[in-house]
Parts: structure tokens; C-alpha cells; sequence
């Protein structure tokens, strides 16, 4: 290989990163199969409590400045939008509290969240008959799938602030998706677009060994 194809260090580390995650899922690590079908507990089976909030990325970390953020929301609706970062504030906000479980066991209860409901952008965008699913288009090339009535889940939104304060780019300012019912995977941060599908576009992880849904309560880890 000539030195132009050389990884560059980031492209180093994003590698390893990538391939010890895609290690922990073909070996089902984590994994302790005692499934909490009747969520009796608050903590999901194989997981633990953190205080902290841990930043996990791709060794990617994009800054997108206020004036030239864009979401784009389009594919199968009958409105599809383009929005500056002025307009998306000029939504109806909404605050929700809810609990972050992520696939690598930590998860941290009772994150505030400020930000625009799903239901805010399914009444702004309208959707076609044809829609079955909602794919997340990140800055930094990540992409995850969720299905449409994951994404209408009431406690669902397109975050720009935790915890009173603006979302730092490291976990994933301007705005990011949360999708709290799910392992934290599926809450893409840094997103520029929101594609509604007829048919489902598997993601970055879902394409490396993680589970086409992600509900921590059965332990969907991996595929
Ligand atoms: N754009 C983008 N979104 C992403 C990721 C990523 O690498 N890029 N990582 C996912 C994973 S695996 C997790 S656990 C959470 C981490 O979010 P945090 O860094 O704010 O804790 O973001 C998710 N969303
Ligand atoms: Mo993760």
C-alpha cells in the first residue's frame, strides 16, 4: 500500500475501537441472559449505575457551528424540511427525564433533556403510508435505524441541551437524537439528517454484530 493509503492516527484508533467492539458482540460478552421481561427492576440485567456521563464516538468528534448547522429531514413524507438552527429552536420545546443505557454496561438515571418531541417533526414532516422506518445520518458518517413507532414513542426527541445547558460537542452538539427505550446506540449524536424509509437501512454498529433492535430490558445486544 502506498503512504496516500495509509491510515491517518484517528483512522488508527477509530479502527481498534471498532474492531474490539465488533469483537465484544461476536463473543456475546455482557451477556446474562436473564431477561427482565416485566421491567421489575430499574437497571436493566448486566448493567451498572455510573454518575459521570462517558463519551463514546468513532474518534470523531465534528464541530458544526450554529450558523451553518442544517437538519435535513426527508425520504418518505409529504413535507420534507430543511432546518437552520433558528427555526429548529423555533419549535415547540419540550423537557423530558429519562435514563441512558448503553450496550458497553454503564447506564445513568434521570438525564433532563431539552429539546423537540418526535411527534413535533412526524406533525411537521408528515410521513407517507409508505414509511416504516427512520435512519439517522450523523456529521461524523455514523448511521443508525430505528423503526417508525420507535421513533413516535412519546419520550423520544432531538436533543440540544442536558441538564439545563447547551449539549457539548463531544456528546454530540448541536443535536442528537434520544432514544431512550433503547440502548444508547440508536440516540446518534452530531445528526444532520432523518430519513423516513419504506425499507429498513441496518447502521454502523447494526452492520458489526449489534442488534437490529436494541431493547436492554431483553438484553439485544448483538445479532
Ligand atoms: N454520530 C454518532 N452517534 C453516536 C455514536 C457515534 O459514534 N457517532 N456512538 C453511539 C454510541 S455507541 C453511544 S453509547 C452513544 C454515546 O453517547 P455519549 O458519548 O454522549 O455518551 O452515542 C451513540 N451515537
Ligand atoms: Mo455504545
Amino acid at each position: 500500500m502506498s503512504d496516500g493509503e495509509k491510515p491517518s492516527l484517528i483512522g488508527q484508533i477509530k479502527d481498534k475501537l471498532i474492531h474490539s467492539k465488533e469483537r465484544t458482540a461476536a463473543e456475546g460478552r455482557h451477556l446474562t441472559g436473564k431477561a427482565d421481561l416485566r421491567r421489575e427492576n430499574r437497571l436493566p440485567p448486566g448493567q451498572h449505575l455510573v454518575e459521570k456521563w462517558p463519551v463514546l464516538d468513532l474518534g470523531i468528534q465534528p464541530d458544526i457551528p450554529l450558523d451553518t448547522w442544517a437538519l435535513v429531514i426527508d425520504g418518505a413524507v409529504r413535507n420534507p424540511v430543511t432546518l437552520g438552527f433558528d427555526e429548529f429552536m423555533a419549535l415547540p420545546q419540550v423537557h423530558y427525564v429519562s435514563d441512558i443505557h448503553c450496550v458497553t454496561t454503564w447506564s445513568r438515571y434521570d438525564n433532563n433533556w431539552d429539546g423537540v418531541s418526535s411527534q413535533t417533526i412526524l406533525d411537521l414532516v408528515k410521513p407517507t403510508d409508505a414509511a416504516r422506518h427512520v435512519i439517522f445520518h450523523s456529521h461524523d458518517g455514523y448511521t443508525t435505524n430505528i423503526k417508525l413507532e420507535v421513533f413516535a414513542e412519546p419520550d423520544v426527541l432531538l436533543a440540544h441541551a442536558w441538564e439545563g445547558e447547551r449539549l457539548t460537542r463531544e456528546h454530540g452538539g448541536p443535536v442528537r437524537a434520544i432514544v431512550p427505550q433503547w440502548y444508547f446506540w440508536k440516540s446518534a449524536k452530531w445528526i444532520e439528517r432523518i430519513e423516513f424509509s419504506p425499507v429498513d437501512k441496518p447502521g454502523f454498529w447494526e452492520e458489526r454484530g449489534y442488534h437490529n433492535e436494541a431493547d436492554p430490558w431483553t438484553e439485544e445486544r448483538y445479532s
